[in-house]
């Protein structure tokens, strides 16, 4: 293996397992894919056995086409729906009890420093409303309290979707779930406003209705949880089966809904700002 981890010594390649070499060949890996690419490389996430036509899939699908940098990134979840796609995903996962995520990330992160310390890595927790907001509250908190250089993407569908319908704080004030029968008595969370207070670098809230923005802004976050500060991404990522959305209708509600109360919006401190435009210019010229 030569030091660049993923281009294998030349002769070398064809003993490698024939999924590594589609990566290296015909995927990711040492390179980086535009949306309008979907479905002619080989991708990082093939399979997963989540529900037909739920948006956390397709959202899932392009955090992971949109990461900079696969072959050196690691993922971070939790119990939930989501962590049923990450888990397949040909990046390592680590797989925490629900509601460490942060907790886990901010030792790794530290960790991967001391062991690497000539090549970055990148951390991205991706998990449930539940897991980040709920139990998992305190470790998210005290990780942007402390600017922990990591990605957080909150994956909001507004349900515990896994467990069957229980409300989260991220559910909408009146709500009436399966297992919510009453209807929510209190509002959704404002974590948005939580990470301005916490002054996390990079903030972002989005649906998933255009595919070239979701990776924009999955990139701009790990760009700047890399060398600048904490970064945060807030995504409507609906539960078609405990909202009762048909199938057909998925993509007509996240525009509904993003029209109505999550329309996209950044928040970028001005140092995190510097460093993207430094970073985006330079790519210009490259072009
Ligand atoms: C400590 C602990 N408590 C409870 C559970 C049960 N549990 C598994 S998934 C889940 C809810 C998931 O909801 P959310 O995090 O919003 O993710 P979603 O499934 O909606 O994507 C719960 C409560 C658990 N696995 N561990
Ligand atoms: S239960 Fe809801 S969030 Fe979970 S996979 Fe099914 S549609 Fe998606």
């Amino acid at each position: 293996m030569s030091l660049e981890t993923v281009r294998p010594s030349p002769g070398f390649l064809e003993y490698l397992p024939v999924e590594y070499q589609d990566l290296v060949r015909h995927g990711q890996y040492g390179k980086s894919m535009k949306a309008t690419d979907m479905g002619k490389f080989k991708e990082l996430v093939e399979e997963h056995p989540m529900c037909a036509g739920c948006a956390m899939s397709l959202f899932i699908r392009l955090a992971f086409i949109a990461l900079p940098t696969p072959e050196h990134t690691i993922m971070v979840g939790t119990a939930g729906c989501g962590r049923l796609a990450i888990s397949q995903a040909n990046v390592p996962f680590i797989y925490g009890n629900y509601g460490d995520t942060n907790a886990v990330a901010s030792g790794l992160k530290k960790g991967l420093a001391v062991r690497f310390p000539n090549q970055f890595k990148d951390v991205v927790v991706m998990a449930g409303d539940g897991g980040l907001v709920d139990i998992g509250f305190q470790g998210l908190m005290h990780s942007w309290f402390r600017k922990e250089r990591f990605t957080t993407i909150m994956l909001d569908n507004e349900v515990y979707g896994n467990t069957g319908g229980q409300e989260s704080g991220m559910t909408m004030q009146g709500k009436v779930l399966k297992m919510a029968p009453r209807g929510k008595r209190d509002e959704k969370i404002d974590v948005l406003g939580l990470a301005q207070t916490a002054k996390v670098d990079y903030i972002a809230r989005i649906a998933p209705t255009n595919p070239a923005r979701v990776m924009r802004t999955i990139r701009r976050a790990v760009l700047v949880a890399r060398e600048v500060g904490a970064a945060y991404i807030q995504a409507y990522t609906s539960c078609n089966i405990e909202y009762s959305i048909p199938t057909p209708d998925v993509m007509r509600d996240a525009f509904d809904i993003e029209k109505e109360r999550y329309g996209f919006l950044e928040i970028i401190s001005d140092r995190a700002k510097e460093y993207l435009d430094g970073i985006e210019k330079k790519s210009k010229e490259k072009k």
